[in-house]
């Protein structure tokens, strides 16, 4: 995908920095999203420097509606022509039961996964409608498909990518603008040290006795799903390690 740009938010990270390293291989310019300045000046110049191709940056918190807003309208010449808009940035706090969590964790995890996506999905699409050219990609996740023991809200956001990414797919129908929901299983990233709360051996633990797969497992299934055929839409992908078979059901190797 030479020459297309492909905007990713959440980028400093796990699943999306794997993209970022994926496109910008194929040649992509891209814009990153995050909130850690200096990860992203890092990533912006080991890139451009490997790959040769142009990344710019926008440091905002994705939650911040006002300043994704300036963000985008800062965008000047062929960076307004976003090819890909991929909606990664997103977490996920504990692991408590949905009568006994915190309600601030709840309203950062429904900001984040839900109305940052929606804000973007909203700033960058009617540009793509106009030049009758674009893919929104999901970062969904099986979390979304059914609810886990001490996953409610977080399961809920994600069951509400799923609808965005159907209802958004349902509006776009009659155009040729794309839209794909990515699910992951297990992906061992910063991801579980979050849900934990910072504990980096309780996120460990977790990964204990399987194979994950990687922020670069993901990055290859969207990579496959931007750069198919303009006729062929990948709608949905749900994606886990070999030894998880749902949500709450995997097989993992007693250590010895
Ligand atoms: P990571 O924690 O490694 O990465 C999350 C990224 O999102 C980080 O770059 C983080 O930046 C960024 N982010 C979070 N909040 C904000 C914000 N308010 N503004 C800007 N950036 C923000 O986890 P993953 O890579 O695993 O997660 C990426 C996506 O994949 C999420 O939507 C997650 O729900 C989804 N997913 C993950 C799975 C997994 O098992 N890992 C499985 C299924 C889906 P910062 O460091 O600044 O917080
Ligand atoms: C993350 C997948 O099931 O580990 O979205 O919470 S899960």
């Amino acid at each position: 995908m030479k020459n297309r740009i492909v905007l990713i938010t959440g980028s400093t990270s796990g699943i999306g920095e794997g993209c970022a390293r994926k496109f910008a291989s194929q040649g992509s310019d891209l814009i990153l999203n995050g909130r850690n300045e200096a990860k992203l000046n890092e990533l912006k110049h080991e890139l451009e420097a490997k790959y040769g191709i142009e990344v710019l940056l926008l440091i905002f918190d994705i939650r911040d509606r006002e300043a994704a807003v300036e963000a985008l309208a800062s965008l000047k010449g062929k960076w307004q022509n976003i090819d890909v808009l991929i909606n990664n940035a997103g977490l996920v706090y504990g692991v408590d039961k949905e009568y006994q969590g915190n309600l601030d964790e709840w309203d950062i995890m429904i900001d984040t996964n839900i109305r940052a996506l929606l804000s973007m999905t909203r700033l960058v699409t009617p540009g793509m409608v106009e030049r009758s050219k674009g893919h929104i990609i999901n970062i969904g996740s099986i979390a979304g498909d059914a609810a886990y023991p001490g996953g409610s809200v977080y399961c809920a956001t994600k069951a509400a990518v799923k609808a965005l990414s159907d209802g958004l797919r349902i509006d776009l129908v009659d155009t040729p603008l794309r839209v794909t929901n990515i699910k992951p299983g297990m992906v061992e990233t910063n991801f579980s040290v979050v849900r934990f709360r910072g504990d980096k051996q309780k996120a460990n633990d977790f990964y204990k006795g399987i194979q994950p797969l990687t922020g670069a497992d993901i990055a290859e299934t969207v990579y496959y799903a931007a750069s198919a055929p303009a006729h062929i839409q990948i709608a949905e992908v749900l994606i886990m390690p070999t030894n998880q078979a749902t949500g709450t059901i995997s097989y993992k190797k007693a250590e010895v």
